[in-house]
C-alpha cells in the first residue's frame, strides 16, 4: 500500500516485534505514556452490544456461534423491532454506556426493508445521545453513506488475525473483502472500529502482523477491539488454547503504543479473566470494555461487578460526549 502524504511510514513487523519484546515494565511505562497523551487515564468507556439479528449466518467463521456451518445450540431469530432495540439502548445508557453497538449475523448488507429498519434503529439510537456503532458484515459505498446520514458514529468490521492465518479460520470470504469494506467505511466518513480475536491457535507473530496491517489502513482505526476467543461448543475452535495472560498484556500495551489515539477495547472473553488480569490490561492501556451481562450470544460479567472493579482501580466510566436530540 503506498504511504499517505503527511503520514509517517507505518511501523514494520520488525519494529512492532521489538516493541512487544521489551522488558514488561518498559513496555507498560511506554503504553501508559501513550495513553496519557490523548486520553484521560482514569476513564474507561462502557459500550453495550445488541444482537439485532441472531444466527443463520452463511459465513463459516470458525469461532462463531451464529454460522450455519456449525452445529451450535443457538436458536436463530429474525431482525428485531426498532422499538425493542431503542429500549435496549436506553437501558444501556441508563446503566452508564456511552456507545451502543448493534450486531447482525449477516454476510453483507442487502438493500431493502431490513436495511431500512436498521437505518431507523441507527437514527433513533443516535437521538438518545449515545455513540452508535453497527457491525453488519460487508457494505457497499451507498449503504455506508446512508448509515452515516442516519447518524452512525462507527462501523465495526474486524480483520480478526493476520492475512496468513485468516484462511485457517474462515473460508467463505477473503481478507481482501474485509479490507475493501474497511476502505468503504472510512470513505463514507464513518469511524473505523477494527480489531481481532486471540486464542484461535495463532502465533504471536500473527497477532503482531494484524497490528502491522491495522497500521497500514488508509485511516487508522478509531477503536480496536481485542477479543479473547469465547469458545463455542460445536465450532471448529471450541477446543483452542487460550492466550497466555502475559501475552495478552504485551499485546494490549503494544497496541496502545502503536495507536495512541485509539480506544483499545478489552472486548470478548472477560468472564474468563481474573480481576487482576483485567487490571493489568487497563494498566497496559485498554480504555474501553463491553458492559452488560451479554455480548452477542455469550455471557459477559454483570455490570455491578465491572463497576466494582473499576472503582477498586480508581477508574470511572467515561461520560457521554454527544448530547441527546430528543
Ligand atoms: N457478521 C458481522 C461480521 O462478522 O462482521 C458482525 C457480527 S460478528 C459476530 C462481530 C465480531 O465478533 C467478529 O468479527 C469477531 O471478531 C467477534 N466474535 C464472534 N464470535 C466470537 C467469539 N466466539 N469469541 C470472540 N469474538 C468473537
Ligand atoms: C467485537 O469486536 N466484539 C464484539 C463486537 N465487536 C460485535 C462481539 C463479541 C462476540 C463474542 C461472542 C458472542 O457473544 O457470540
Ligand atoms: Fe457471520 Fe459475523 Fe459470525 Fe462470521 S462472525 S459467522 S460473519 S455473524
Amino acid at each position: 500500500m503506498p504511504p499517505t502524504p503527511g503520514r509517517p511510514m507505518p511501523p514494520t513487523l520488525d519494529t512492532i516485534t521489538d516493541l512487544y519484546q521489551q522488558p514488561l515494565a518498559d513496555l507498560i511505562l511506554q503504553a501508559q505514556a501513550a495513553l496519557r497523551q490523548y486520553h484521560d487515564p482514569r476513564q474507561v468507556q462502557l459500550c453495550t452490544l445488541g444482537n439485532i439479528k441472531t444466527g443463520g449466518c452463511p459465513e463459516d467463521c470458525g469461532y462463531c456461534a451464529q454460522s450455519v456451518h456449525h452445529a451450535t445450540a443457538l436458536k436463530p431469530e429474525p431482525l428485531m423491532a426498532v422499538s425493542d432495540v431503542v429500549a435496549a439502548a436506553q437501558a444501556a445508557q441508563a446503566a452508564g454506556a456511552t456507545r451502543f453497538c448493534m450486531g447482525a449475523a449477516w454476510r453483507e448488507v442487502k438493500d431493502g426493508p431490513q436495511f431500512e429498519r436498521v437505518l431507523e434503529m441507527v437514527s433513533q439510537v443516535a437521538a438518545l445521545g449515545v455513540e452508535v456503532c453497527c457491525t453488519l458484515g460487508m457494505l457497499q459505498p451507498h449503504q455506508a453513506q446512508r448509515l452515516k446520514a442516519a447518524g452512525l458514529t462507527a462501523y465495526n468490521h474486524n480483520l480478526d488475525t493476520s492475512p496468513e492465518y485468516y484462511g485457517e479460520v474462515i473460508q467463505t470470504r477473503a481478507y481482501a473483502d474485509r479490507l475493501e469494506t474497511l476502505a468503504t467505511v472510512a470513505e463514507a466518513g464513518l469511524s473505523v472500529c477494527c480489531g481481532g480475536i486471540v486464542g484461535m491457535g495463532e502465533t504471536v507473530a500473527d497477532r503482531l502482523r494484524l497490528l502491522e496491517v491495522l497500521g497500514q489502513l488508509p485511516t487508522p482505526p478509531e477503536s480496536i477491539p481485542v477479543n479473547c476467543l469465547v469458545p463455542i461448543a460445536g465450532t471448529p475452535l471450541a477446543g483452542a488454547e487460550p492466550i497466555p495472560p502475559l501475552e495478552l498484556i504485551r499485546l494490549i500495551a503494544t497496541t496502545r503504543i502503536l495507536f495512541p489515539r485509539a480506544r483499545v477495547r478489552l472486548a470478548a472473553g472477560r468472564l474468563q479473566m481474573s480481576p487482576e488480569l483485567q487490571a493489568l490490561c487497563f494498566l497496559a492501556g485498554a480504555n474501553s470494555i463491553f458492559a452488560g451481562s451479554k455480548l452477542l450470544t455469550t455471557p459477559n460479567p454483570d455490570q455491578d461487578e465491572d463497576l466494582a472493579l473499576l472503582m477498586a482501580l480508581g477508574l470511572t466510566p467515561r461520560p457521554a460526549a454527544v448530547a441527546p436530540t430528543v
